[in-house]
């Protein structure tokens, strides 16, 4: 008995040398310790010994032997598995903590958000509406045909299929009324593109924000209440505003609504162009051309409209001098509008 104690220990040595995986000490453990394994077999024989107590106590010794080397090889194959895991793994560890700092909302995006919520109290929807548009509802439903001069103002980029990326959110206005009819209160804020050269209060993407009100009886008194309300509201505080005529061909009469400029105060200075005043906020009464092509009826409805430079607000609200700063993607400056 003793000798075959012996042998099997060796034979369980060399086999646990040679194991590579949990698998094969699986297949290890259940042939030394399984109900019909070597163990087992001992037990067994312990019938046909004359000293069963030595004998016992031997098999005992060998079996704790066994399963607490079989223990400590399974414990580095599991280690050994999760090792390999976390280095096949090592671009992502859910556990690691990382300094990166949260974003903030974009000063455009903050100024759009106080314009429309005046307007949505005063009952207006707000619209969205495409970039790429055509040239009827960008020019030829705004009662700017082919070759009319006030083309000139706003070039822009075309595709080649024709279309082009919109210069104002007055191309909207086409489709807008056709979708809704009169009476209608609406707001619809978009990114605009121009073909012109850059400066302090210039760029070639910028954001306005058209609003359309046709009713009946409406009239130039309404525009400036609305325009008044607009303005108090988003700058809480009094800020000088000046009317004068201005021509664009979808209004009648039309006007330029300039506010004083807010970084010099009105002295003049690059962020204004030195005039001390920055156009913010063309607008007028709808042109009869345009109601019927967008099917209101001009006996009944008349309406106002009003093309509010967005970016140029924030500029104005949040005191940015230079207008490229908003598309700079510069995060020392856009990092600044984390606390509004
Ligand atoms: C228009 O775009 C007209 N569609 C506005 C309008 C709507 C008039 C409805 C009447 C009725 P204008 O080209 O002036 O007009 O642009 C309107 C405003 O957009 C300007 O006052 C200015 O605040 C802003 N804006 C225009 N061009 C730029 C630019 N290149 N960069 C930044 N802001 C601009």
């Amino acid at each position: 008995m003793k000798a075959r104690i012996e042998e099997l220990r060796l034979s369980f040595k060399a086999a646990l040398a040679e194991c590579k995986s949990g698998a094969e000490l699986e297949e290890i453990r259940i042939a030394y310790l399984g109900k019909k394994g070597h163990i087992a077999e001992l037990m067994k024989g312990l019938r046909d010994v004359a000293d069963k107590k030595e004998a016992g106590q031997l098999i005992n010794g060998l079996k704790t032997e066994i399963e607490a080397a079989i223990a400590e090889a399974d414990e580095q194959f599991k280690r050994a598995a999760i090792e390999a895991q976390v280095r096949s793994a090592k671009k992502y560890n859910p556990t690691l903590v990382t300094e990166r700092e949260l974003g903030s909302y974009h000063p455009i995006t903050l100024a759009t958000r106080e314009v429309c919520d005046v307007f949505l109290g005063m009952g207006f929807t707000v619209e969205n509406f495409d970039e790429i548009v055509d040239d009827y509802q960008c020019f030829e439903a705004l009662n700017i045909p082919k070759h009319h001069p006030a083309r000139d103002m706003q070039d822009t980029y075309y595709l080649d299929n024709g279309q082009l990326l919109k210069t104002h959110t007055s191309a909207a206005q086409n489709s807008i009324m056709k979708k809704y009819g009169a009476p209608l209160r609406a707001i619809f804020p978009g990114r605009c593109f121009r073909n012109e050269s850059t400066d302090a209060c210039h760029e070639n993407t910028f954001f306005q924000m058209e609003g359309m009100m046709i009713d009946e009886n409406i009239s130039i008194s309404n525009l400036i209440y609305f325009m008044k309300t607009m303005l108090s509201e988003v700058f809480q505080r009094d800020v000088k505003v000046r009317l004068r005529p201005g021509f664009f061909p979808f209004v009648e009469p039309g006007f330029e609504l300039d506010i004083n400029c807010a970084i010099c105060g009105g002295e003049g200075c690059p962020s204004c162009k030195n005039s001390g005043w920055l156009e913010l906020c063309p607008c007028g009464m709808i042109h009869p051309r345009v109601l019927e092509e967008g099917g209101i009826d001009t006996e009944k409805y008349t309406g106002f409209a009003f093309g509010l430079g967005l970016t140029r607000l924030a500029m104005m609200k949040y005191g940015v001098k230079d207008i490229r700063d908003f598309n700079s993607g510069s995060l020392k400056s856009l990092s600044q509008f984390k606390s509004i």
